[in-house]
């Protein structure tokens, strides 16, 4: 599709569906060649006079159109490429719709598709119109009754949302359940699901008292790795009830893992269906981090029930109103369960490290998002495909706009505010505004006189704020000023206006705390309480807050906790970063000096690197290191992250022209020196981190452990220490876990060259090799290490284990490459192999294409010579003739 054809949709063109859909009833002659959707729909009109009723459609063959049990002549309808319109006379009347459609054509994995020998759906967003003609859009609610029929043999189990009425044999080796779903729902939360599964279930009491069976669907032999995925739902259900009084409305509620998806998961109601990715796990195949990853999906999925399910978005602009929400209680979730037995310092540190990972997460994925082509605000303003729009800004940015409601409001005031949302809006299609009205009903009672409006400025700008700090202390007075100043810059298509618009200011919640010279946090009076950390809440653009009672010049603790989505500006001494470094009580704040530390260490070193001269790291830098490893008051989890640099894309968004080059070199040496002047300490703490893994549980403690143990080892390896590399062989054919074997084999894979690497890669695939979601990991390993080139992937991609129509796989290969190695993606042959996989990815799956697409959306920012070479791989992009709606969408901005 050509770019100047495709549509853009407005936010402000919304109107109203002008028909209500109470009741729909679907029959399904399910064949992967080709299947049969007759739909049964009970049409209302909403208004007094009779409006055209335009249903949606892709890629279907229409069979029948039927009104109120007459067949309709063709001309009495127009259909067209996408819409069937229908001009009704009567205020309410039934429509009834035969179509077919072809899920094995389908690799776009949207709709009805094939994944091995099941059928699946996907319908969020607009993959409902590709089962049958419908109005696909959120704020048209139904009720749905389903019947499927199938082959007994092949598809013995046939899956869709709400409860089982009906299981019954037909007579020709066919077989047919009906199903019920008694909450109204939009259409992007249908599911069905068709095939042999192998099934672990549990029924538990909910808060209420009623039974809720609870059921994990996996492919027959993987049913011992769905023990965790259960343990984590149950653990979701007790806890949305206990810190968000929200109870299941189901009495079944089914998780069914699929091999080939494109996202992490779908809360279609009661039948959510997960990549596998995110469901599977056992010792021997999953890491820690996959059990992490699996307990976080598993709970946002289920979270969604009520946040995003029984009050759902209006319009697909809303989207951020389920997912920021959403992720913002999964994050929570995460949190608490890490935080679980654990009190006081204790606890705030194991909670520091999941928010440590979350921002990490914001500033490598999002913060580039907020300054490039696709910058949106997290409630966008226009579209082309909605499903460019599934973004970091709106899931990471929106939690973030929520967790600042939670950070003003406190935990009860936001627990007051959910309540009156779910008050006002259960059982509704809703807006942003809507949930930000709930808010300020709590905030306006505890704060007289304010509101919110500042605040829903979040929803509609765009761009990363960023806010200066300034220090005055009054040595008379005793007293210590700080200074906030906002400013945000134009960012996207904001800068090709003319003139360029000044962006009002933002509330922002700052939260700050004061240490004295030795490192002691100092009380501080705010708001007539005395407190080691306040929130200061900035609304202008520039406001002072005056501390009293403070002896000597203090030094501050910005942004406790990442409580904005920020950048932070001050000019600070080494010695100050150094001292927060050793002493802020806030875990965040400290983890932030150190990488403060680092990155001005590496930015020092790119430049070095760029004037093609030697520099070492400064001694204050390995100190500090040396120190937090052996703090005996820090965690393993904690010191593995305060003590991992920070990564290259991280630094490579802080240089300017964008050198990835300069950023890779300066990476490595500042590894191999830290590795070499901490070396005894790295191999210390190595042995004494090396547990007894026969009992292995992923519980933070020794997950923590584990972490810490991995990081030494890929310390000492980067050193080229002569211990390193029999350590990680050693690690690696004696690990009794995943984790531990990954460890050894990314070490391996990284920092050597020697034929134990290759042995090592080929054993790996050897025992493996019946495992997609462990070679998954071996692609990636390969694919993201230093030494890769095309080349390298390219005969990976001639593996048999290869194929371009999995997400998983091509994800794990080609997107590993393109997103993760930027020594090899770097270059000339490496931007042309990028073109060629996102034109051949369009062809199949437009929706992973397009995130392919958004590899260099910052092009324009990098070194001439990579500027240049990225432009004319876009150009051959946008030039291809069968471009999708999706890439085309990418590019075009991208080249704006
Ligand atoms: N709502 C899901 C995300 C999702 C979106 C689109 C998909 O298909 C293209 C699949 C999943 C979530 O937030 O988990
Ligand atoms: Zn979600």
């Amino acid at each position: 599709m050509r770019t100047d054809t495709i549509p853009t949709i407005s936010r402000h063109d919304y109107q109203p569906y002008p028909y209500r859909l109470p009741h729909v009833a679907l029959e399904f002659d399910l064949d992967p060649l080709q299947t049969r959707v007759s739909s049964r729909l009970e049409f209302e009109r909403v208004g007094n006079v009779n409006e055209p009723l335009l249903l949606n459609g892709q890629d279907l063959v229409l069979e029948s159109v039927m009104l109120d049990g007459q067949t309709l002549a063709p001309q009495a309808y127009r259909l067209q490429d996408e819409t069937l319109t229908l001009f009704p006379t009567k205020a309410s009347f039934t429509l009834q719709i035969t179509s077919l459609c072809k899920p094995a054509d389908n690799s776009s994995l949207m709709g009805l598709y094939v994944s091995g020998d099941k059928l699946f759906t996907q319908c969020e967003a607009e993959g409902f119109r590709r089962i049958t003609w419908f109005p696909d859009r959120p704020d048209v609610m139904s009720r749905y009754r389903v019947t499927l029929r199938a082959d007994r043999m092949h598809y013995p189990l046939l899956l869709s949302n709400g409860n089982l009425l009906e299981s019954v044999d037909l007579p020709d080796g066919r077989h047919q359940a009906v199903w019920e779903d008694p909450h109204p729902k939009p259409s992007y939360l249908f599911a069905l699901v068709a095939g042999d599964f192998a099934c672990r279930e549990q029924t538990v009491k909910t808060h209420g008292k009623r039974d809720a069976l609870l059921q994990i669907y996996s492919d027959r032999g993987s049913e011992p790795k769905t023990q965790w995925a259960l343990d984590c739902l149950i653990r979701s259900l007790q806890w949305d009830e206990q810190r968000f009084g929200l109870e299941l409305d189901l009495d079944r509620f089914m998780v069914v893992a699929a091999r080939d998806f494109n996202m992490g998961a779908m809360e279609n109601k009661g039948l959510n269906i997960f990549n596998s990715a995110y469901v599977l796990a056992d010792k021997d195949s999953a890491t820690d981090a996959a059990y992490r990853a699996i307990e976080a999906v598993i709970g946002h999925e289920y979270f969604h029930n009520w946040t995003g399910n029984r009050v759902t978005c209006r319009d697909w602009f809303q989207l951020s109103l389920k997912e920021g929400l959403t992720v913002f209680r999964d994050q929570e979730f995460s949190a608490d369960m890490l935080a679980h037995d654990l009190s006081g310092a204790e606890a705030a540190s194991a909670r520091a490290v999941k928010r440590i990972d979350d921002v990490s997460t914001l500033r490598i994925a999002q913060f580039p998002e907020d300054a490039g082509p696709m910058a949106h605000p997290i409630r966008p303003e226009s579209y082309q495909e909605i499903g460019n729009f599934y973004t970091a800004t709106v899931y990471e940015k929106g939690a973030e706009v929520i967790r600042m409601q939670h950070t003003i409001l406190g935990e009860t005031g936001f627990r007051a505010g959910i309540d009156e949302y779910f008050r006002r809006h259960d059982g509704a299609a809703v807006t942003c505004d809507d949930f930000v009205s709930a808010m300020e009903s709590v905030y306006v009672q505890r704060n007289p006189g304010k509101n919110l409006d500042v605040f829903r400025r979040w929803y509609s700008q765009a761009g990363t704020p960023r806010v200066k700090v300034d220090l005055a202390y009054d040595a008379e007075a005793h007293t210590c000023s700080i200074t906030l100043a906002q400013h945000n810059e134009a960012v996207g298509i904001e800068r090709l206006q003319s003139p360029v618009l000044p962006k009002p200011p933002l509330h922002i919640p700052f939260a700050l705390g004061l240490l004295d010279q030795q490192g002691k946090p100092l009380p501080l009076e705010h708001d007539g309480k005395a407190a080691e950390t306040v929130l200061l809440e900035l609304t202008e653009e520039r406001q002072t807050w005056v501390f009293e009672n403070i002896a000597h010049k203090p030094i501050p603790s910005l942004l406790r906790n990442f409580s904005a989505p920020v950048i932070v500006d001050i000019e600070r001494q080494e010695s100050e970063l150094i001292l927060l470094a050793q002493h802020d009580t806030d875990p965040f704040a400290r983890w932030e000096a150190v990488q403060e530390l680092a990155t001005r260490q590496l930015l020092c070193l790119t430049r070095s690197i760029s004037d093609e001269r030697q520099s070492d790291i400064a001694s204050g830098l390995t100190e500090t290191w040396k120190r937090l490893l052996h703090d005996p008051n820090l965690s393993a989890a904690y010191k593995t992250r305060i003590l991992s640099q920070p990564t290259e894309k991280e630094l490579l968004e802080k240089t300017s022209p964008m050198d990835p080059a300069a950023v890779v070199k300066a990476g490595k040496h500042m590894r191999e020196q830290l590795g070499r002047a901490l070396a005894p300490d790295w191999l210390d703490i190595y042995r004494a981190t090396s547990g007894n893994d026969d009992a292995y549980r992923p519980d933070p403690l020794s997950s923590g452990r584990r972490s810490l143990h991995n990081l030494c080892l890929h310390y000492l390896m980067a050193a080229g220490h002569p211990d390193a590399q029999p350590l990680a062989v050693a690690q690696y054919y004696d690990a009794t876990n995943m984790t531990d074997r990954m460890g050894g084999l990314s070490a391996l894979v990284h920092f050597s060259d020697s034929p134990q690497r290759q042995e090592a890669l080929n054993h790996f695939y050897e025992q493996w090799q019946q495992d997609p979601l462990v070679i998954d990991k071996w692609f990636a390993l390969q694919a993201s290490a230093p030494g890769a080139t095309v080349e390298t992937i390219k005969s990976l991609m001639l593996h048999p284990a290869f194929s371009l129509r999995n997400p998983n796989r091509a994800r794990s290969l080609i997107f590993q490459f393109c997103m993760n190695s930027l020594q090899g993606v770097h270059t000339p042959e490496g931007y042309a192999f990028w073109a060629d996989q996102v034109i051949a990815l369009d062809q199949l799956n437009p929706e992973i294409a397009a995130r392919l697409a958004r590899a260099f959306d910052n092009w324009a920012r990098y070194t001439a010579r990579n500027r240049e070479a990225i432009r004319a791989a876009l150009q051959r992009i946008q030039q291809h003739p069968t471009l999708s709606r999706n890439v085309s969408e990418i590019v075009s901005k991208a080249l704006k």
